[in-house]
């Protein structure tokens, strides 16, 4: 705190010598310069800390802006004009939200926090934020999503959203076409590049996008810029664990390429985000402990006369003590609350405002709502090196929405306005509407040759075109590949290995090509021992903005801790929703870099779609490209592990994300038939699709894939016959479905069955069910709307067309995965599944505990042949004793 007087008169030191001692620091200041001031503070806070008299830690600066007055500059824009722009964006996106809740007041919509934002943003647009061009890659930014009324209603001015299109905000089913609530790739393609409304997800995408962009640039795959990664978030938003979660990362890589400004309007949904405390100063605590550059903005040009005169720091003092409840009271209040709680605690204070009249008072405005210092305030972040920077800019919420709205906290959610708070809110923003029209409250553009709509065109024109733009830049691949996977489609001749092992060399394959070879990002969360990939270390080195600046202890070994600045693979250490942010930047980096990086990201696989299913619903939203490979997966293949790891879920978890191609493949050849095809569709079909791959840990022989052009097809649809029955005369029939590491208990149960039972039975490899039931739906579907023309028939119930017997399918995922397809085939479908807690336990121990193993295989098929009274129930009673099943057994699913 700037007042030192109370302490001085507590420890009886001389308020002389203090100022004594504050003079000779302002003469060091003025004659020698800050860097030399800077040094002399050091050297003291030394000195006292070798003398046992540190100071104690404090994280934060006081409550006052980061940037002096003097140190502000010029402001280089027409502000009066940039004014009128931004109170004509704020008429047109807060006429959206209440034209649209007129027509359908369920339909929703938010004015308050862009009313919030409305400086913050448009500061950026004039002046800051590049547009991508063939000649410089642009900026990225990352909107606050409950502001998307704003970013809508500027592109209207810039011409590029009509008034139909305004008009049906949060109605896009209209037959005209409307605008998505937020930020939404995938229903804007060409407007929106980043989903940021599930909050906190946005803050952790911009730092891994902007460490990708050093990657890109470390890696020479894109000439190193001064792009900027922007970060608009809410203050609540703050709270969500992965906003601040990975700030350490930014500061640790040294990302001067990204920016994060903080809406801090003290408010949330509900109420305040820290009635009790003080937000602003929590989060520079939090920021400058990570080691970021920190810029609050929270006082604006009214303010500064004030603190001109505020000699003995009691202004900003009371302010710092101020809780941030309090000063969200302020924001309702008069100016003679303002007086008296502001001021009103000490006579010099008093006295400081006595010539300023309560009106006055009242308006003062705050930070984030001053054009000059705003504009200072990302000045300094663009130019600043050598750390990431935070703004944290002090806003009203509901700014301008007067009594109705203005720092209520209700004001999240008010999308109504009567016609005197439409009035206002136009006289006040002087909107040229007249009092007649503003019933109908109409949407207001100035004609093209304004000098609002001239200024806005030309300076965005300045800065490279409209942000944001979402537009696909990269070229097709163009080889198709054959060669690099033709090794994988011939079995591993008798020798043992995991479908793990086998993916890594499909990777190591992928990384020596010389189209796609620098392409690939390999990327792990401190996973690549448990997955075999160490080789990697050494083939393609560790990314590391720094290199290796230490000896790494295995140095002497072939494979190996190499990490250097051109290296492929980032290891993330351990951090699922980092990687997957990591996933997401490489995966959509074809739109905004133009470049096909092809990422795969392989990780525990409990870990992911359980874990962070949010970020790759984001992912899809975005149009994501890549691979995901869970690995280690199964309920019963992860060995040891119990029930925290092993994963029976994920394939279930994947079926909701449209774009997701789920495959939980069995043997080498698939994952070769899958991942090449996935190249192929994503990167040379331009498909908006990506990839979940199961791989497991578990090593057997790789059989040759069969002979025939079916198989690839099958493989791809989702099933394919793996084993016929040779047996044909039998009259006991079953077809047993398999995938993963469980198709190799239907093959032996397959053994089983037809020599100790007599019962012929087909092995089918189901590789995704997922793809068998939107196959299922799609025709379904079809054939509801086609009535009078000839049914189509699901895949699935075309490979059974011609199987007869009873229906058996295991899985090491839950039951429902198979049951998905039940009503497609033929006859009653049996499925064995690992509903339940997973155990510690060894694979055979668990295959009999979920009852999933070929003998359980063998019961469901005698069981479903006396159902069909094919069999008597004695034959089915003896084989429970010859597979020594224990009736009486725990239920998995209840145990
Ligand atoms: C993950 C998630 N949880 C909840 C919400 C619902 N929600 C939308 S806005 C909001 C409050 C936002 O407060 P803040 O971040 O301070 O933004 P402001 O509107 O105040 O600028 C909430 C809880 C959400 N969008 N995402
Ligand atoms: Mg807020």
């Amino acid at each position: 705190m700037t007042d030192n007087s109370g302490v001085a008169r507590v420890m009886g030191i001389d308020p002389q010598e203090i100022q004594e001692w504050i003079e000779s620091f302002d003469a060091v200041l003025k004659e020698e310069g800050q860097e030399a001031a800077t040094v002399l503070l050091d050297r003291l806070r030394s000195r006292a800390q070798k003398l046992g008299a540190g100071p104690a830690f404090t994280a934060n600066t006081p409550y006052v802006n980061t940037i002096p007055v003097e140190k502000q500059g010029v402001f280089p824009g027409d502000q009066e004009i940039e004014r009128r722009i931004k109170s004509l964006i704020r008429w047109n996106a807060l006429a959206m939200v209440v034209r649209a809740n007129r027509v359908d007041h369920s339909i929703g919509g938010h004015i308050s926090t862009y009313a919030s934002a409305a400086t913050l943003f448009e500061i950026g647009f004039n002046h800051f934020f590049r547009g991508r061009t063939d000649e410089f890659e642009g900026d990225t930014v990352y909107f606050q999503g409950h502001a998307s009324p704003g970013v809508y209603s500027r592109a209207f001015l810039e011409g590029r959203l009509s008034a139909k299109q305004l008009e049906n905000f949060r109605r896009e089913l209209r037959p005209d076409g409307g605008l998505s609530s937020y930020p939404h790739p995938w229903l804007m393609p060409d407007f929106w590049e980043y989903p940021t409304v599930s909050m906190g997800l946005s803050p952790l995408m911009a730092i891994y996008q902007a460490r990708f962009n050093r990657y890109l640039e470390d890696r020479a795959i894109k000439p190193k810029t001064n792009a900027k990664v922007w970060a608009f978030l809410g203050d609540g938003e703050t709270d969500e664990p992965e906003t601040l979660g990975a700030i350490t990362l930014a500061s640790r890589e040294n990302l001067d390429n990204l920016i994060f400004v903080i809406n801090c309007n003290l408010q949330r949904l509900d109420g305040p985000v820290r009635g009790n405390g003080k937000i602003v100063q929590e989060l520079e605590a939090a920021f400058r402990g990570a080691g970021w550059n920190v810029i609050k903005v929270l006082w604006g040009s009214d303010w500064d006369p004030l603190f001109e005169r505020d000699v003995d720091g009691l202004l900003v003092k009371g302010l710092g003590e101020m809780v941030d409840g309090e000063a969200q009271k302020l924001v309702v209040e008069s100016g003679a609350y303002v007086r008296q709680h502001v001021f009103g605690t000490d006579p010099r204070l008093l006295k400081m405002v006595e010539n300023v009249p309560d009106e006055a008072l009242r308006t003062l405005r705050v930070g984030g709502h001053d054009p000059r210092k705003v504009y200072a305030a990302y000045k300094s972040a663009v130019e600043h090196t050598g750390s990431p920077t935070v703004i944290l800019a002090r806003t009203i919420k509901g700014y301008g929405l007067g009594e109705s709205g203005e720092g209520r906290n209700i004001t999240h959610q008010q999308k109504k306005l009567n016609e005197e708070e439409l009035r206002e809110f136009r006289s006040r923003f002087g909107i040229p509407i007249n009092d007649e029209q503003l019933a109908d409250t109409p949407f207001y553009r100035p004609t093209e040759d304004s000098r609002e709509i001239q200024y806005l065109r030309a300076r965005r024109q300045e800065l490279g075109g409209y942000v944001p733009t979402r537009k696909v830049r990269s070229k097709p691949l163009v080889a198709d590949h054959d060669a690099l996977f033709r090794e994988f489609l011939t079995g591993s001749d008798g020798r043992e290995v995991s479908t793990t092992m086998a993916f890594v060399g499909m990777l190591r394959q992928m990384l020596r090509d010389p189209e796609i070879g620098k392409l690939v990002v390999p990327i792990v969360p401190d996973e690549a021992r448990t997955f075999g990939m160490e080789s990697l270390f050494r083939q393609v080195g560790i990314y590391s903005s720094r290199g290796q600046l230490y000896e790494p202890v295995d140095q002497h070994t072939l494979l190996y801790y190499k990490e250097a600045k051109d290296g492929q693979i980032l290891e993330e250490g351990i951090t699922e929703a980092g990687s997957m942010a990591s996933f997401i930047a490489a995966g959509s980096a074809y739109a905004t870099h133009g470049i096909n990086t092809i990422p795969f990201f392989i990780y525990y696989s409990m870990f992911g779609l359980q874990r962070i299913s949010d970020f790759i619903w984001a992912a899809a939203d975005m149009r994501c490209r890549g691979f995901l490979l869970g690995g280690t997966a199964g309920r019963t293949t992860l060995a040891g592990e119990g029930l925290q790891h092993q994963d029976g879920n994920s394939h279930i978890l994947a079926l909701p994300i449209p774009t997701l191609w789920a495959y939980d493949p069995a043997f080498a050849y698939e994952i070769a038939v899958i991942i090449q095809e996935g190249i192929r569709r994503m990167y040379k079909d331009g498909e908006s699709i990506f990839y979940y791959i199961t791989v497991m840990n578990e090593a057997y022989a790789m059989p040759p894939m069969p002979p025939g052009p079916e198989i690839r097809e099958g493989i791809l649809k989702g099933m394919y016959k793996y084993r016929a029955s040779e047996n044909k005369k039998s009259k006991l029939r079953a077809q047993l479905f398999g995938s993963g590491a469980i198709l190799r208990e239907a093959l032996k149960a397959q053994e089983l069955l037809e020599e100790k039972y007599g019962v012929a039975a087909d092995v089918w490899s189901v590789t995704s069910y997922k793809a068998l039931y939107y196959d299922g739906i799609n025709t379904e579907r079809w054939n509801l709307l086609h009535p009078a023309e000839k049914a189509r028939v699901p895949y699935v119930s075309q490979c059974l067309s011609d199987s007869p017997g009873v229906l058996v399918a295991a899985t090491d995922y839950l039951k429902a995965l198979p049951n998905l397809v039940s009503k497609w085939v033929p006859r009653r479908l049996a499925a064995l599944g690992t509903d339940g807690f997973g155990r510690s336990d060894g694979r055979e121990a668990l295959r009999n505990f979920f009852e999933v193993d070929s003998r359980f295989i063998t019961l469901a098929t005698l069981h479903e042949l006396l159902q069909d009274g094919k069999i008597e129930a004695t034959v089915v009673e003896k084989a429970i004793q010859d597979l020594r099943i224990d009736t009486e057994k725990a239920n998995p699913l209840l145990t």
